[in-house]
């Protein structure tokens, strides 16, 4: 006998914070599809045992919420955008299921490249995607999935063919790439027909837990608001009008996983060839405990800032860590503001924006100006002297006046200041070995002429944290 357990799924929360009062109901208008899918994509979710390895991937329009009410993994995604942010998870945590739920205006509008390529690459994610025939959340503007003659506020008199194309069937789209497993289109429009999307609904997810590529269900569903119809009416009006226009089947169920999504793994020697790094830096392995570093060095274009920041980060990888670098540029090649953010940490690395540093290296007084009051409390920041003359506000972190540039032009090279600084985070820091950086130098640096230099350069900055550090802190 089956047994219908009518419980809340464990994967969702037990109250939802989003507002003071409501903490038990969703966000969505009555008779909305919403609400089911995302009930059956919470069971399912128990069934299968994945609670922790999900990800759920919320989009732009009215399921943007849905990280209130799936207790897993959630990123909401720009809009349109969710197939290409679940690319870089499923490709870098091999454990996760990625779930990418996306209405008809964030998928089949905004975002038709990025679930086109997303599903031509055949990434391994669910997408869910519901096909309301209608912008639900911005007050029912036509979608690409509109139906002819379908008024909606922009199609007052009617989508027409003539003026606004012909609905598009997201499903023939994606059913004529090679790479995608499952594809299926269901409905919500009565409860056999949900029982029936509950299978394809399971049917992408167990694919996930087995690695076996894209899958694709397209979910007619609701949205009775929009459509200015009762909650039955919405559901007679998907069987009558919605399912002979976009039919309920399977595309596609390939059963064998296919070879061609296996990762390729690089061998370390075969990426340093690619970066050209030379085989006598030895990459240490991976066992050293450190604090995560996060470095914002910022500057104006020219002064090496970006270097400075790729020296680090070559550092770190050389000493077994993991490290991450992202540069911001100004509009200007020279002269405009430029800054990067550099983490480096033991630990796998999620996201390589730094909000809040702990280190701040501010090589001109702009840079000082925008980052002082981001660096967290405790962080250290060390000042470019010879080009600030003010001293930080701050009085929750530690500072250091280095006249970085003035000893860089003493040495005969001022753009050799990003190193001197460089020479002083690490001795302080004690996170990176500055016998490291002596050897990456000589490596990194094109001008193989200046190598000599940027050594007395950095020999300078770890002389001068040794000799005035005490007096400056
Ligand atoms: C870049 C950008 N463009 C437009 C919007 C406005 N906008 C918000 S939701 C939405 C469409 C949502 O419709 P759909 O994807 O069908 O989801 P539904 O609300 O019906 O579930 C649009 C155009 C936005 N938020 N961001
Ligand atoms: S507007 Fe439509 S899609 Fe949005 S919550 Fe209401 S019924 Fe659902």
């Amino acid at each position: 006998m089956v047994k219908v357990k009518h419980a809340k799924p464990e994967s969702f929360y037990k109250v939802y914070e989003r507002k003071l009062t409501t903490k038990k109901v969703t966000h969505y208008c009555p008779g909305c599809g919403h609400g089911v899918a995302h009930k059956l994509i919470a069971e399912i979710i128990d069934e299968l045992g994945i609670q922790d390895r999900v990800i759920f991937l919320s989009p732009v329009g009215c399921s943007v919420f849905a990280y209130y009410y799936f207790d897993v993994g959630n990123v909401q995604c720009s809009h349109g955008m969710a197939p290409a942010v679940g690319t870089g998870i499923a490709r870098t945590l091999e454990n996760s299921i990625v779930i990418s739920y996306q209405g008809d205006g964030d998928l089949a509008g905004i975002g038709m490249s990025a679930i086109i390529h997303a599903a031509n690459r055949g990434e391994n994610m669910a997408v869910f995607f519901i096909n309301n025939a209608i912008y639900g959340m911005t007050g029912g503007q036509m979608a690409p999935t509109t139906l002819l003659g379908q008024k909606t506020l922009t199609t007052p008199m009617g989508r027409s063919t003539n003026r606004d194309g012909n609905p598009i069937g997201m499903c023939e789209l994606i059913n004529s790439l090679t790479a995608p497993v499952f594809i299926e289109r269901v409905s919500l429009a009565n409860p056999a027909r949900v029982i029936k999307a509950r299978r394809a609904f399971k049917k992408a997810l167990f694919n996930q837990v087995e690695r076996k590529g894209f899958s694709f269900v397209e979910v007619l569903s609701p949205c009775p608001v929009n459509w200015k119809m009762s909650p039955l009416e919405s559901r007679k009006w998907i069987i009558n009008k919605l399912e002979p226009v976009f039919p309920v089947q399977n595309f596609r169920d390939i059963e064998e996983k296919p070879e061609r999504y296996e990762r390729v793994e690089m061998s370390d020697e075969e990426l340093l060839n690619l970066f050209k790094i030379e085989k006598e830096m030895e990459i240490k392995p991976k066992t050293k405990k450190i604090s995560d570093q996060h470095i914002k060095i910022a500057g104006f274009g020219g002064q090496g800032v970006m270097s400075a920041g790729v020296l680090l980060a070559n550092c770190a990888i050389m000493e077994g860590l993991n490290s991450t670098w992202l540069p911001s540029y100004g509009p200007e090649m020279r002269g405009g503001t430029a800054n990067a953010s550099v983490i480096i940490s033991e630990n796998i690395i999620g996201s390589p924006v730094v909000d809040n540093p702990n280190v701040l290296i501010a090589m001109n007084a702009p840079s000082l100006d925008t980052f002082e009051d981001q660096v967290s409390p405790g962080g250290f920041i060390i000042v470019n002297s010879s080009l600030i003359n003010r001293k930080v506000k701050r009085e929750d972190v530690e500072v250091l006046y280095v006249p970085a540039s003035e000893i860089a032009k003493d040495l005969g090279l001022i753009t050799t200041a990003n190193i001197v600084v460089l020479g002083v985070y690490m001795v302080k820091s004690r996170v990176l070995d500055t016998e490291t950086l002596k050897q990456v130098i000589p490596i990194s640096i094109k001008k193989k002429h200046l190598t000599e230099v940027n050594l007395k350069a950095l020999q300078a900055g770890i002389d001068i944290f040794k000799e005035e550090a005490g007096a400056h802190i």
